[in-house]
């Protein structure tokens, strides 16, 4: 059963992800990226959902035309997770 963060913990692990932002209400992080046009974001979305698979920890997001909005949360742990500063740092390294 994995665990949310405390306090404390999420504030160390945002800091190595600067280009997420906290969601208070959900105890989430969110990140939006704007690609050069849908093709290139509707590939990163295919790379992101092999990794997601591979970890079973699966994003919730939304793709309008070459913008990608992706919230990480663990509905198993009622927020926040290590799983998601993980899936994080994965998403980073493909940009
Ligand atoms: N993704 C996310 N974001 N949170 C979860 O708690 C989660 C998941 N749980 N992907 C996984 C799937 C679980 O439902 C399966 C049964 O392992």
């Amino acid at each position: 059963m994995v665990a949310r963060l405390t306090e404390g913990h999420r504030r160390e692990s945002l800091a190595a992800i600067p280009d997420w932002n906290w969601d208070e209400a959900r105890d989430a992080i969110t990140r939006r990226v704007t690609f050069k046009d849908f093709n290139e974001a509707f590939g990163f979305m295919a790379r992101v959902a092999l990794i997601a698979e591979k970890a079973d920890h699966h994003p919730e997001w939304s793709n309008v035309w070459n913008r990608v909005e992706i919230l990480l949360t663990t509905h198993d742990a009622g927020g926040l997770s290590q799983r998601d500063i993980v899936m994080a740092q994965a998403i980073d390294a493909l940009l």
